[in-house]
C-alpha cells in the first residue's frame, strides 16, 4: 500500500488518518519522517514498539503492556505494524470512550483472541497496567484497587460475574459505556504525559 519509497506519506493514508484520528496533517507528516528514520522498511517491529513505550515510561516497566497493545493491532500476527496501524494504535490507546476505542479495549483484554474475556485475561492486562504505575503513585491508590488482583476483582464484580464466567464483546462495551468508574479501571489513564512525550519526540 502507498508509495513508501518516495519518503512522502501517500494522500490516501494521510486522508484516512486525518479523518480517523485527532492528529493534524503537519503532525502526521512529521511523525512519518521520524518513523521512516527509525524504521526504514516502513514497518515497526514488536521490539521497536516496546522501545517507544519504554521511552514514554522511564520510571516504570511498560514491556508487558506494550506487548499486549502490539498484539491487539498486529491483526495478521506477522510481528510488524505499518505506519497507519502504528498511528491508529497511538490514537486509540489514549483515553476515551468512543465505540472504536472500546472495541480496541475489548481486543486488548481478549488475550487469546477467542471472542470472550475471562477473569484470567482481566488479571493479566491489569497486571501489565500496574507495571506502568510508578510505586509512589500506587501508594496513593484507593484501598480497594491498589493491587492488580483487587482492581481485577472490582472490574469482575462490576460485571456481576462468577470466577469461571466470560464477558462477551457487547456486554463489555455496554458496561464500560455505562460506568465511568469501570472505564477508568480498565485503562491506563495518563494521556497528558504521553502527549507531552509525543511532542518532545517530534522535535
Ligand atoms: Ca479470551
Amino acid at each position: 500500500m502507498g508509495n513508501s519509497k518516495s519518503g512522502a506519506l501517500s494522500k490516501e493514508i494521510l486522508d484516512d488518518l486525518k479523518l480517523n484520528t485527532k492528529y493534524t496533517e503537519a503532525e502526521l507528516c512529521t511523525w512519518y519522517q521520524s518513523f521512516l528514520k527509525e524504521c526504514p522498511s516502513g514497518r515497526i517491529s514488536k521490539e521497536q514498539f516496546e522501545g517507544i513505550y519504554a521511552s514514554f515510561f522511564p520510571d516504570a516497566d511498560p514491556t508487558a503492556y506494550a506487548r499486549h497493545v502490539f498484539r491487539s493491532f498486529d491483526t495478521n500476527a506477522d510481528g510488524t505494524l505499518d505506519f497507519k496501524e502504528y498511528i491508529v494504535a497511538l490514537h486509540l490507546t489514549s483515553s476515551g470512550k468512543t465505540l472504536r476505542k472500546l472495541e480496541w479495549a475489548f481486543a486488548l483484554y481478549d488475550v487469546d483472541g477467542n471472542g470472550t474475556i475471562s477473569k484470567n485475561e482481566v488479571q493479566e492486562i491489569v497486571r501489565s497496567i500496574f507495571n506502568m504505575i510508578p510505586a509512589e503513585v500506587q501508594k496513593n491508590l484507593p484501598e480497594d484497587e491498589n493491587t492488580p488482583d483487587k482492581r481485577a476483582n472490582k472490574i469482575w464484580s462490576f460485571f456481576g460475574k462468577d470466577e469461571s464466567d466470560k464477558i462477551a464483546e457487547g456486554e463489555f462495551i455496554k458496561g464500560v459505556m455505562d460506568n465511568k468508574d469501570i472505564l477508568r479501571l480498565i485503562q491506563y489513564d495518563e494521556p497528558k504525559k504521553i502527549q507531552e512525550k509525543l511532542k518532545e519526540k517530534k522535535q
